[in-house]
């Protein structure tokens, strides 16, 4: 339903206004020295892995409220996922979460994706939950467990993820671990730790040679008194002491309120550890909100950082770049959707910040001057851009209005009867 005609056809509606906001941005941007025909191109090379867990109704431990033409198992979550990237041009790989979307047959689900255009970022393992018929329990912990039988049984899962994660092409392991204490005095603090990074040590020597294992800190929940990888110290002594191939996963949620989290991607970046994100929003904790939603300056900051870095270390700095939501009131699809574009506008901004003369302001301690170097960046309105780099990669000058005008989430209603999708609360 939506094929490059429908698209295409959508497009013409604004096709001539959209000319017009391109052209007067070119002329501004001229003045600035900068060529959008340049910026575009950048823009183009943008790509963010779309997580498996993300396309149904996400739920809180009150109640979930699914939504019609939910996808019923993992082959229709890859059709979602291949929406979201003919719209975009920046949706072409899954990260799947095992066993939530462990496949019956990986291989059948290599072939259906390579057929949607499609491939597959990091898999995330799961020891966070018990799975049925699951010998031991992950009550109190998993990989830094006090019984080694239960943190054999996690090695070994995060063992199975990466065989699933090889036939389906993936080429890294993201590990977040719900380990931890609620309450003082539960856990030895020090040596929980050490059991961790031991059973990661362990992991990570049986990883492929062209595999990275990312680890993921947060700071609470579910456990609320203390978290064993709760910060991204910890997640980089982990990432240190396990060598090359481990480095660390900065999830935008995941840090307690007022952290200046651009600060701890230069920080990351400086130890060579900063290995990728899970992108989403958040106002408390970890909220799951759609990307750029509640703090889009923080997120172009975070960009700027990582364009900065880009310039100076070039092809050999490569974070893997994925989405981590949990869509409860908006349609999924359409969320995804707004946080692929918020991604593109944030990378777009921060491509147009001078950098010669931030550099400079820097030196010579021009506050004011410094400061305005990025505003006057991301206060620059960069739709035109980043539609011009969708409509070059055969997506929509809007995607969330091609969703909506060809009726896409009615189609799925009619064609999805009876959802059986059941996705896990409050996570
Ligand atoms: C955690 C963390 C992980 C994600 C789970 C579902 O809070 O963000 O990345 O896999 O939720
Ligand atoms: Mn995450
Ligand atoms: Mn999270």
């Amino acid at each position: 339903m939506i094929g490059s005609e429908r698209i295409r056809q959508n497009n013409e509606l604004t096709l001539a206004a959209h000319r017009d906001d391109i052209g007067h941005l070119e002329a501004q941007l001229a003045l600035r020295g900068i060529d959008v025909a340049h910026v575009v191109e950048q823009i183009r090379t943008f790509a963010v892995a779309i997580p498996s867990w993300a396309l149904g109704a996400g739920g809180t431990r009150f109640g979930r409220f699914p939504g019609p033409g939910e996808p019923r198992d993992i082959y229709e979550k890859l059709e979602d996922v291949a929406v979201i990237h003919r719209l975009t041009g920046a949706a072409p790989r899954v990260s799947l979460h095992i066993p939530w979307d462990e496949p019956d047959d990986a291989q059948a689900l290599v072939e259906r994706a390579g057929a949607l255009g499609l491939g597959f970022d990091a898999v995330n393992s799961n020891t966070f939950q018990d799975q049925p018929g699951q010998a031991l329990s992950y009550k109190f912990g998993s990989l830094g467990h006090t019984d080694a039988g239960v943190r054999e049984q996690a090695i070994a899962h995060n063992r199975h993820v990466i065989d699933v994660g090889r036939t389906l092409g993936s080429k890294a392991i993201t590990i977040w671990l719900a380990d931890g204490s609620n309450y003082p005095g539960q856990v030895h603090f020090r040596r929980s730790f050490e059991r961790v990074r031991a059973s990661l040590r362990t992991i990570c020597e049986e990883l492929p040679h062209d595999w990275r294992l990312f680890t993921e800190h947060k700071p609470y929940e579910p456990a609320f008194y203390s978290t064993v990888v709760q910060d991204w110290g910890s997640s980089l002594m982990l990432a240190q002491a396990l060598g090359e191939q481990a480095s660390c996963l900065v999830d935008l949620g995941h840090h307690l309120p007022n952290t200046n989290v651009e600060m701890v991607v230069a920080r990351l970046i400086t130890a060579g550890k900063l290995g990728g994100f899970h992108f989403n929003d958040a106002k408390y904790g970890d909220d799951d909100l759609t990307t750029g939603s509640i703090r889009p300056y923080q997120l172009f900051l975070i960009f700027n950082e990582l364009v900065d870095a880009s310039c100076e270390l070039g092809e050999t700095f490569r974070p893997a770049y994925m989405i981590d939501q949990s869509h409860n009131l908006k349609d999924p699809i359409e969320a995804l959707l707004q946080s692929v574009v918020a991604l593109q506008n944030a990378y777009a901004r921060a491509l147009l910040v001078d950098r010669v003369r931030l550099a400079e302001c820097q030196e010579t301690n021009d506050v004011i001057m410094a400061e305005r170097t990025l505003t006057e960046a991301y206060e620059t309105d960069v739709r035109p851009l980043t539609a011009e780099a969708r409509l070059r990669s055969g997506g929509a000058l809007d995607p969330v209005r091609v969703f909506r005008d060809v009726g896409y989430r009615d189609h799925l209603a009619e064609a999805r009867t009876a959802s059986t999708y059941a996705p896990p609360q409050s996570l």
